[in-house]
C-alpha cells in the first residue's frame, strides 16, 4: 500500500470555500446541452413500444414522411452498418451472463414499455414530436413477466431463444458459512425487498451529434464523455480520435447518465447519414420510462450471533431484476454489494449468493450507491431485528461487533481489505448530537399520549475510488480496460493555472475541490485554477464520474500533476537564485529559499522563467505537466447515521423529525461540499425508504410515468440535516482522502426504516419494506399479529 505523504501543507485543502461554479448555475448562465444550437439542426423523436412484450408486425412510416419538414424515418433494420449491438462492458468476474442483442432500435421485437422502434427526423422539434403519432406500428402482443421469481420459474422468456429468464449467477463469500450458523445460538432470516427506483436527475438526457469532414463531434448529457467516444467509434466503425464527445452543463446524472445510451449512438447515426446536426432532448416521460433504472432486488438474509451478540455468520440470497436487457454494467451492479457485505463487522463467514433475471420492464443499472445501498440496507435492518431478537440494544450489538480501529487495513471474510477505519469515532461523534437516553425516555413518555416515535441508526462502510486496475483489470476482473485517472496542468504565462481532468462533474463541484488541491501544491488562490472537464478534445484520457472516485483517484492524479510542477518550478527557482533545489520551500504562496523568505519567486514569476526558457541546462521551456494515477487499492469511507421519525398510527404517515449523519471521508478538502453531498445522498435514500418506487402491473405497464405517482421528495418532506464529520486519512492516495458523493445514499434507507421499525414495535409492527408509504404502514399496523416475515 503506498505510503501516505507529507499532509497537504497549503490553505486552501480544508475550507469551506463556496462553489465556483455555482454563480453561474443559480443565474442561469449555464450552457447545458438544450441551449446548444448549431446551424442547420435537426430534430429527433423517437417512436416507442407501448406494450411491454411484442413481435413487431410491420412499421409503416409513410404518413409521417408526408409531413412538412419531417426528413427521414428510420428503423432498426435500416442501422444494419452499426458494428454491434449496444454494449455490455463489465460482468462479474468468472461467470458468463446471457447477453441478448440489445438494439438502439428494436428489431422484430420489443421488450418493455418504452423500448424504440423507430426514430423521426425532421426540421422542428415540435414537428417531429407531432410526426410520432403517424408512424403506424402493428404489434403482436407476447406474454408478459414482471415478477423476478415467478420469472426465474420458467415461461413466458422475455427472450423466447434463451429459453431462461436468468442472467447469471455469481457468489462472492470467505469463512465456513455453515461453522458460523452451527456456531449461533440465534439466526434472524428476512426477506429484505429493496424496490426499483430511477435516478430522476434534474435535467432530462439529451445528445447533440454532428458528424462533417470525416469527424464526429457529439454534445450529451452525460456522465461518461470518454467511454460515450470509445463505443461511438466503435459502434460507428470510426477511429477514436475522429470523434469528440463534450459534456457540456450536466444537470445531475444520479448514476444514470453512466450509460451508453441508444438515443447518441441514433443521433450519431444519423447526423452521418443525413448530413446535418441531429438532436435529441428526452421529456420527462421517457426518463422515468427508458433510462435506467435501479436497485430492484429481493434479499433472503440469514445472519446469526450468540447469545451475547457476536456475529458469527451472514449468508445473503439475491434475486435481481434486471429488466430487459443487459446494458453498460447491469449484472455486475447487485456484485457490488457482495464486496462489503461484512459491512462494519468482524463477521468470520459471509456470502453472497446473487441470480439475475430477466423481465420486461426497463433495464437497471448504476443508480447513487449501486449495490452498496442494498448491501447496507440488509447489514443494518437485519442487525437491527437480531438485536432485538436477543434483547440487546441496536447500539451495543454494533460496538461488540465493530472491527476495532487498530486492526487496519483489514481484511474480512470476503477478501477484501479495508484501507482505514474508526467506527467507534463516528458513533460515539453522532451521540454526542443524539442523546439516546433522553430519547427513550422522551419516546416512553409519549407513548402513553398516543404518540410514536422511533429512533433507527445506521454504521456503514462502503467501497468506492474505482480504479486498482490490478483488482477491476485484465490481470483482476478481466475487464479489459484499466482504471486510473488523468490531470493535465498548464501554467500560463500570467501565473494563472488551467487544471484538465478526465474526471466528469455533474454537480459535485469539482471545479472548486479541484482548484483547492491544485492550489495548495502550487502556492496560487483556487479562484486562479480553472478546472476543465468533459471534453474528449482537451486534457489526455479519461475514466469519468461514477462511484465516488473523482476525489481519491482524479483528484489525486491533479496534485500528482501539481506535484511535477512544483518540483519543476523549485529548480527554476533554484537556478535563477543561484540555490540547491532541495533548499527550495513553498511558503505563503512563493517559492523561495529555506531560511531566507525574502528570496523567492511567485508561480507567475517561475512561469515567466519557463516561456522566457530561463530554466537550468537541458531542462524544456515551459510549465506542463501530465499525470495518472492508478492506486493500489479502493478507498472505504464510513459513518454512523441516525433518523428520529414520529409515525401516526391512524394514518400511517412518517414524518422525519431529526436526521443527523457523521461521515469519514478520510481528509475533507471542502466541508460545505461535502455536507452538500451528504445531504443530497441522504435525502435520495430518504426517498426510496418513504416516497420513490417505480411500478409496473402485471402486464407491464409503467404506472410510474411521471411526477405526479413517482413521488420524489421536495424540501417539504425533509427535515434540515444535521451533519458532522471525523477525518480517518486514507493510506491509499497523498491527499488522505476517500468519496462521499454516494455515502449519505449508502446510509440512510436503513437508518430510517430502522426509526419506523422501532417507532412500531408497540403497536406488534416487527419488521417491514420499504417504501415506508402510509398505506403499507397504516396495513402493517392492521396486520400486526401476522407479522414475522417481509411484505412485497
Ligand atoms: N470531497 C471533498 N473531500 C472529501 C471527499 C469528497 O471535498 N474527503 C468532494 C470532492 O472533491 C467532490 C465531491 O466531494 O467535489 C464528491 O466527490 P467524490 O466522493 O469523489 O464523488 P464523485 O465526484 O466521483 O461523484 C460521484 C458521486 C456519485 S457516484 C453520484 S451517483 C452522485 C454524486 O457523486 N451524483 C450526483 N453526487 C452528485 N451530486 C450532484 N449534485 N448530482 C449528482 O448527479
Amino acid at each position: 500500500m503506498t505510503a501516505v505523504a507529507e499532509a497537504p501543507s497549503g490553505r486552501h485543502i480544508g475550507r469551506s470555500l463556496r462553489r465556483k461554479e455555482d454563480p453561474r448555475l443559480v443565474c442561469g448562465r449555464a450552457r447545458y446541452i438544450d441551449d446548444i444550437s448549431l446551424p442547420g439542426t435537426l430534430w429527433a423523436a423517437f417512436v416507442r413500444s407501448p406494450e411491454a412484450h411484442a413481435r413487431v408486425v410491420s412499421i409503416d412510416s409513410s404518413a409521417a414522411l408526408e409531413r412538412e419538414g419531417v426528413r427521414a424515418v428510420f428503423v432498426g433494420e435500416d442501422l444494419a452498418d452499426l458494428a454491434g449491438p449496444l454494449p455490455l462492458a463489465w460482468v462479474p468476474p468468472g461467470t458468463t451472463v446471457n447477453n441478448p442483442p440489445h438494439w438502439p432500435l428494436a428489431r422484430g421485437t420489443v421488450k418493455h414499455v418504452g423500448d424504440p422502434v423507430a426514430v423521426v427526423i425532421g426540421d422542428d422539434r415540435y414537428g417531429v414530436a407531432d410526426a410520432l403519432e403517424d408512424v403506424i406500428v402493428e404489434y403482436d402482443p407476447l406474454p408478459v413477466v414482471t415478477d423476478p421469481e415467478a420469472a426465474l420459474k420458467g415461461a413466458p422468456f422475455v427472450h423466447e431463444e434463451l429459453g431462461t429468464n436468468e442472467t447469471h449467477r455469481w457468489s462472492l463469500g470467505g469463512g465456513d458459512l455453515e461453522a458460523g450458523f452451527a456456531e449461533a445460538d440465534v439466526i434472524v432470516e428476512r426477506r429484505i425487498v429493496n424496490h426499483r427506483t430511477a435516478g430522476a436527475p434534474m435535467e432530462t438526457r439529451g445528445v447533440l451529434a454532428d458528424y462533417r469532414a470525416g469527424a464526429l463531434t457529439v454534445w450529451s448529457s452525460t456522465q461518461v464523455p470518454h467511454f460515450l467516444r470509445l463505443f461511438l467509434a466503435i459502434l460507428l466503425g470510426l477511429s477514436e480520435e475522429r470523434v469528440r464527445v463534450i459534456a457540456p452543463e450536466v444537470g445531475g446524472g444520479f448514476g444514470s447518465k453512466l450509460q451508453i445510451y441508444g438515443e447518441e449512438v441514433v443521433a450519431a447515426w444519423a447526423s452521418r447519414r443525413l448530413g446535418q446536426p441531429v438532436k435529441w432532448i428526452e421529456t420527462r416521460s421517457e426518463n422515468l420510462s427508458v433510462t435506467h433504472q435501479g436497485r430492484d432486488q429481493i434479499d433472503r438474509v440469514r445472519m446469526g450471533a450468540k447469545r451475547d451478540g457476536t456475529l458469527t455468520a451472514l449468508h445473503v440470497e439475491i434475486t435481481a431484476d434486471l429488466g430487459a436487457y443487459n446494458m453498460l454494467l447491469t449484472p455486475a451492479i447487485p456484485s457490488l454489494g457482495a464486496f462489503v457485505m461484512s459491512g462494519v463487522y468482524r463477521i468470520p463467514a459471509v456470502r453472497t449468493d446473487i441470480v439475475g433475471v430477466f423481465t420486461n420492464k426497463c433495464p437497471t443499472d448504476a443508480i447513487r450507491g449501486a449495490g452498496r445501498p442494498e448491501a447496507t440496507h440488509i447489514i443494518e435492518v437485519t442487525l437491527d431485528q437480531l438485536a432485538h431478537e436477543l434483547g440487546i440494544d441496536p447500539l451495543e450489538i454494533r460496538r461488540r461487533n465493530f472491527i476495532p480501529a487498530d486492526q487496519f487495513p483489514a481484511q474480512v471474510a470476503v477478501g477484501v481489505t479495508y484501507d482505514s477505519g474508526d467506527y467507534e469515532k463516528t458513533l460515539s461523534r453522532l451521540l454526542e448530537h443524539v442523546d439516546i437516553d433522553g430519547f427513550r425516555a422522551e419516546q416512553e413518555r409519549l407513548r402513553g399520549e398516543g404518540v410514536y416515535r422511533g429512533i433507527g441508526f445506521s454504521t456503514y462502510t462502503e467501497i468506492c475510488g474505482l480504479a486498482p486496475t490490478r483488482v477491476v483489470g485484465p490481470q483482476g476482473f478481466g475487464n479489459q480496460a484499466g482504471f486510473w485517472e488523468s490531470a493535465m496542468i498548464r501554467v500560463h504565462n500570467t501565473g494563472a493555472v488551467t487544471a484538465y481532468t478526465g474526471c466528469s462533474p455533474h454537480g459535485q463541484g469539482h471545479e472548486t475541490t479541484f482548484a483547492q488541491i491544485v492550489a495548495d501544491r502550487l502556492g496560487v488562490d483556487p479562484q486562479v485554477v480553472e478546472v476543465v472537464h468533459g471534453d474528449t478534445g482537451t486534457g489526455p484520457e479519461g475514466r469519468n464520474t461514477y462511484g465516488s472516485r473523482s476525489l481519491a483517484v482524479g483528484g489525486e492524479a491533479l496534485a500528482r500533476a501539481a506535484g511535477k510542477i512544483a518540483d519543476k518550478a523549485r529548480a527554476i527557482v533554484a537556478h535563477k537564485l543561484e540555490a540547491a533545489p532541495e533548499d527550495i520551500e513553498l511558503v505563503d504562496g512563493r517559492f523561495v529559499v529555506r531560511g531566507s523568505p525574502d528570496r523567492g519567486m511567485t508561480l507567475a514569476e517561475v512561469a515567466g522563467a519557463a516561456y522566457l526558457n530561463d530554466v537550468p541546462e537541458g531542462m524544456e521551456p515551459g510549465l506542463e505537466s501530465t499525470a495518472f494515477w492508478d492506486p493500489d487499492n479502493f478507498v472505504f469511507p464510513f459513518g454512523a447515521h441516525a433518523c428520529i421519525v414520529e409515525v401516526d398510527p391512524d394514518t400511517g404517515r412518517v414524518r422525519i423529525l431529526r436526521y443527523v449523519a457523521v461521515d469519514d471521508c478520510g481528509r475533507a478538502i471542502n466541508p460545505l461540499v461535502i455536507d452538500g453531498q451528504v445531504h443530497g445522498g441522504v435525502a435520495h435514500a430518504i426517498g426510496q425508504a418513504l416516497y420513490e418506487q417505480v411500478v409496473y402491473d402485471e402486464r407491464g405497464q409503467l404506472v410510474t410515468g411521471t411526477f405526479v405517482n413517482y413521488a420524489l421528495p421536495t424540501a417539504a418532506e425533509l427535515p434540515s440535516f444535521e451533519t458532522d464529520r471525523t477525518e480517518t486519512p486514507s493510506p491509499v492516495n497523498s491527499l488522505g482522502v476517500k468519496g462521499v458523493g454516494e455515502a449519505g445514499t449508502i446510509a440512510a434507507s436503513a437508518a430510517v426504516t430502522n426509526a419506523v421499525i422501532d417507532a412500531l414495535r408497540p403497536l406488534g409492527v416487527q419488521f417491514i419494506n420499504m417504501p415506508l408509504t402510509p398505506q403499507r404502514i397504516w396495513e402493517a399496523i392492521q396486520g400486526a399479529d401476522r407479522q414475522g416475515g417481509g411484505q412485497r
